[in-house]
């Protein structure tokens, strides 16, 4: 079935099994009452063509399930009700969700008119993906072009319709694949791009050599992607910039410090009486040229820190020298900052370029990396799953609220759903006070902590022992903890890098919340994105999959409504059968139901609209009226041949 709402019984099995037959009949999309499920197909779709964009556009006859629809849908919402839409993208890595809001874009940009700045504002938007995928994106196990950001794009309209502005709020770099990366896995793509791509006066000027050559880059052994030609993608990226107006000398400068940093990462130490010494003085020498500072201020840069003590009632500032670890740790703190300000730079211009000075209409698309459950899993994992589990709030808050709403307006009687509602993670997470929530802990700890970090993680562990010890979603042992999450139970281990003083873990809990409140003032529409299987090949159904829809995660609604019954269309049922029913539409629907035995448990008569528990009943309805007029048919056929 196309709504999975329609399914005799909404089971996960039954959920399941007609995902699959639909995946295995190339169909990708399914609804499940207001989310639309999409299927990786790993494979190109015939039905993304002009063909299927004219066919969905403003569709008033019913289309089979696709994101065109959702994206029309949307589109149509903002421009008659005047209401701002967003569509949250959810899935796990390698599902479809970058692939899904690339789809939304060009939908819209092909739906939407405008002239000459219009169609700028639209390059800028569709190039914006090859630039951000260029420094966001990598290799991973699971996915060879994963987004390592989480990303929400506004597309903003004139009241006409019109794509004249947009702004991208960019969340959670994966800044830590800067200086390294699983096994068969790579840094971000801009390096073999460069590597691949560079001029003989780039090479020349930026220090290009091989990949194996940096450290960065070859402690995985995994320099090409199949069916990836980083050299022609370099071309690409290059090409985005000039669209998005970046200068030719910015252009140039960006390409300056994405080599300085690999060559950045080539600095080595070595240990002199419990000190850090850069083990080979003249590899300062490129990274400082490259990067514009002195090679010396470099040198005492990653071999030292400064710090404020307080001496006898005054402050005064001192330098620490470091160990080979702590030497190594700075300068790779330093190489993944520089990358984020790189990072961070391109956003800007991008938004920038489709600034518009006062705000309209919009459709909010956000791509953000779905749960994450790894075997080590750190600060990175912490952050994103917490916006998972705030996203996942905001759904059921969203969903739920409008089911529960409907069913005041209407005037039936109901029950509360039941339902689990993860805001008890949410609050164990982000709770101020009484007791304090793990980011509290956390902002405490980085705050409070000796210079040197020495001692935090137990520290840590102690302090979210006394204020959350006891929660049911927390476990802690001598050396980690585990967060019950919705979607599983994640353990961590904490280390050092990730209690920097300064690092305030409550920005990102900040970022989490803006995106909230932003997402909250929305229309919301949901993309639930699966991937069939991990061997990314077309037509295989993986039956892992089961665990990963949740079907748990969706919550069911309880009264299934219909708007229209009408008793005319089913007059034919009724004992009276012939002619239609010509009274009161609400008596007649009533005397309908009653007259095919439909058990009154089964149906509520709203204000508007007939609400059914089971859809099955409906098509029950639907079964016996075509039954009749089969019967009604033969007897005309058989009176029309005695006729001739
Ligand atoms: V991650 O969390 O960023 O690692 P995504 O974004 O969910 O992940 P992505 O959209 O990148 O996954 O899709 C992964 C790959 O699946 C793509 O590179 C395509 O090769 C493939 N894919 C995804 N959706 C489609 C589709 N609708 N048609 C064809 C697809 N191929
Ligand atoms: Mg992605």
């Amino acid at each position: 079935v196309d709504d999975m709402v329609l399914l005799a019984k909404i089971s996960e099995d039954a959920i399941v099994e007609n995902l699959k037959k639909r995946f295995m009949d190339d169909f990708i999309f399914t609804y499940i009452g207001p989310v639309l499920i999409s299927v990786n197909p790993f494979k190109q779709m015939p039905y993304f063509t002009d063909r299927e964009i004219e066919l969905y556009q403003g569709a008033v006859i019913e289309n089979p399930p696709h994101i065109y629809a959702l994206t029309d849908n949307m589109y149509r919402n903002m421009l008659i009700d005047g209401e701002n839409q967003c569509v949250i993208i959810s899935g796990e890595s390698g599902a479809g969700k970058t692939v899904a809001a690339k789809y939304i874009m060009g939908y819209i940009s092909k739906v939407s008119g405008g002239g000459e700045k219009v169609q700028h504002v639209k390059d800028i938007i569709l190039q914006s993906n090859p630039l951000l995928e260029a420094f966001g994106n990598a290799k991973t196990v699971r996915n060879n072009n994963s987004s390592r950001f989480g990303k929400y794009f506004e597309i903003q309209f004139s009241r006409g319709g019109e794509p004249d502005g947009g702004k991208i709020s960019n969340f959670l770099l994966e800044k830590s694949r800067v200086v390294n990366q699983n096994e068969c896995e790579r840094n971000f793509h801009i390096y073999y791009q460069l590597l691949a791509g560079a001029s003989q006066e780039q090479r020349q000027n930026l220090g290009i050599m091989s990949p194996d050559y940096y450290f960065y880059l070859n402690q995985t052994d995994t320099y090409q992607v199949e069916g990836t030609d980083d050299r022609s993608d370099f071309h690409e990226t290059m090409n985005a910039m000039q669209v998005i107006g970046i200068r030719g000398e910015d252009q140039q400068l960006v390409l300056q410090i994405v080599a300085g940093i690999l060559h950045l990462g080539n600095i080595g130490f070595r240990e002199e009486g419990n000190y850090a010494r850069v083990e080979n003085p003249d590899s300062l020498a490129f990274p400082a040229y490259l990067l514009g500072v002195d090679q010396e201020r470099l040198n005492e840069k990653v071999t030292s820190r400064k710090m404020d003590s307080k001496w006898g009632g005054r402050s005064e500032s001192i330098t620490v020298t470091l160990n080979v670890e702590q030497a190594a740790y700075t300068r790779d703190a330093l190489a993944k900052g520089l990358y984020a300000r790189v990072f961070d730079f391109l956003v800007e211009a991008i938004n920038r370029a489709m600034q518009k000075p006062y705000e309209e209409y919009s459709v909010g698309v956000l791509d953000i990396y779905g749960f994450e459950i790894f075997q080590k899993n750190g600060f990175e994992q912490f952050c994103i799953n917490f916006v998972n589990e705030k996203l996942q709030q905001i759904f059921i808050e969203l969903t739920l609220k409008a089911e529960q709403e409907e069913y005041v307006q209407e005037g039936i009687k109901w029950t509360q759903i039941q339902y689990f509602n993860n805001k008890v993670v949410c609050d164990l997470i982000e709770n101020k006070l009484n007791p304090p929530g793990i980011m509290s802990v956390l902002d405490d700890v980085c705050a409070t902590m000796h210079a040197t970090g020495e001692g935090a993680d137990q520290t840590l562990l102690q302090k979210l022992q006394a204020a959350v010890g006891t929660h049911e979603h927390f476990n802690s042992w001598s050396s980690g903890f585990i967060i019950h999450h919705y979607a599983g139970k994640v353990g961590g281990v904490p280390q050092n890098r990730h209690l920097h003083p300064k690092t305030a873990p409550s920005s990102h809990q900040k970022q989490a919340n803006d995106l909230v409140n932003t997402l909250m003032k929305c229309t919301p529409h949901y993309i639930r994105c699966i991937k069939p299987n991990e061997t990314k090949k077309p037509r295989d159904w993986e039956e892992r999959q089961v665990e990963y829809l949740g079907e748990a995660e969706i919550p069911k609604p309880l009264w299934g409504s219909v708007t229209a019954i009408s008793p005319r269309s089913y007059a034919i049922l009724t004992p009276e059968t012939w002619p239609a029913w010509r009274g009161d539409e609400r008596q007649g629907v009533q005397h309908l139901l009653r007259s095919v035995n439909m058990d009154p448990d089964q149906y509520q008569m709203g204000r508007s609209k007939v609400f059914v528990k089971n859809p099955e009943s409906l098509f029950l309805l639907e079964e016996m009226r075509e039954r009749k007029f089969d019967g009604f048919a033969r007897v005309i056929q058989k009176a029309w041949r005695r006729h001739v």
